[in-house]
């Protein structure tokens, strides 16, 4: 059986860290598309080159003409520009919606059957707007942000508590930005609710809520520290994350932007919600309950993710 094709659209910092944690995990073959001449066939030649010693075996191959994508099983899409110290993701809106109606336009015409994976920013209102530029299905078309910012928050509890990472896990949903909700309430060590270690005494809440915030504003805090971009390498592991779930039907329990209708009291939009993901993309959109300032949080976020959609409308037309 042919291997799958992974097509990375957009070969800078996570598209290169795709293509090599693709190719060192052997889901497929990989295109590295980019719009940059010689970018995405110098990262491809030298990604090749770490084979040998890795030992995977898998093609890689960089691009500058879309039809290279032809036929591919998973489309990651990163292509864009990335935010800058002072930057808010929001401030990218304009420039990164005229490369999704590229990016959408491509995939629609080579890669019509893909499982789309975005994780340019805006992240809700990109996702939504490749869509509807793309207009493959919508279970087909999903964001990457959750499973990054889960990560994170499960990184700093796993610090907090001095536990492994692997025991500690998290949720967080809504729009991928400042408004962004971790919810602490489904959120366990091994299974025991953040709420019921602070009552053991493990951690006090103030503590708990700096991590919460630490976690709102991971992004900002590496690109505050590297001052040239935003980061790469959890993005991109995060991203693979989800490609394998598709790629081996793994019916993972995933947070991700996908497209709500009727869930949570919202339709027509992508925002972050826990989600399976297996061989038909996103199978589920899981419904849990939100209580309190939990519902009110969310739905503040999701009040800041259908701005971010009307300006696109505003942009350009064809979306409206
Ligand atoms: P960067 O290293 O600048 O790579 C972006 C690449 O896109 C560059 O190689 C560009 O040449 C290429 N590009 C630009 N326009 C086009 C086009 N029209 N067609 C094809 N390629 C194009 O950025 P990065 O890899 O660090 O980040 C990529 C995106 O991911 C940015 O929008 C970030 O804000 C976003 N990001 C999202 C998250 C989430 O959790 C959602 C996390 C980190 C970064």
């Amino acid at each position: 059986m042919a291997r799958p094709k992974i097509a990375l659209i957009g070969a800078g910092q996570i598209g290169g860290t795709l293509a090599h944690l693709a190719a060192m995990k052997e889901l497929g073959d990989v295109i590295l598309f980019d719009i940059a001449e010689g970018t995405p066939q110098g990262k491809a030649l030298d990604i090749a080159q770490s084979g040998p010693s890795e030992g995977f075996d898998a093609a890689l191959k960089g691009a500058n003409d879309y039809a290279d994508i032809a036929g591919a099983d998973v489309c990651i899409v990163t292509a864009g520009v990335p935010r800058k110290p002072g930057m808010s993701r929001d401030d990218l809106l304009g420039i990164n919606l005229k490369v999704m109606k590229s990016v959408g336009e491509g995939i629609a015409k080579y890669a019509p059957d893909a499982f789309v994976i975005c994780i340019t920013n805006p992240l809700d209102a990109m996702v939504w707007a490749l869509q509807k530029f793309s207009g493959l299905p919508a279970n087909k078309v999903c964001g990457m942000a959750g499973v990054l910012d889960s990560a994170r928050f499960r990184h700093f509890l796993s610090l907090e508590f001095g536990v492994s990472m692997k025991d500690v896990t998290a949720f967080v949903l809504g729009g991928h930005g400042d408004t962004m909700v971790p919810l602490v309430r489904y959120s366990t060590v091994a299974g025991i609710p953040l709420p019921d270690l602070v009552k053991m005494g493990w951690t006090t809440q103030e503590k708990l809520d700096a991590i919460v915030q630490r976690t709102r504003d991971g992004g900002a805090e590496i690109v505050g520290l590297l001052k040239t971009g935003s980061a790469y390498y959890a993005p991109a592991t995060s991203g693979i994350e989800m490609a394998e779930a598709y790629l081996k039907d793994q019916k993972r329990v995933l947070p991700c932007a996908a497209y709500v209708d009727g869930a949570y009291g919202q339709s027509g939009i992508y925002v972050g919600v826990p989600t399976v993901i297996g061989a038909n993309g996103i199978e589920k959109v899981i419904d849990i309950t939100l209580e309190g300032e939990e519902k009110t949080n969310f739905d503040k976020s999701v009040d800041a993710v259908k701005g971010l959609i009307e300006a696109c409308k505003n942009i350009d037309s064809s979306l409206a």
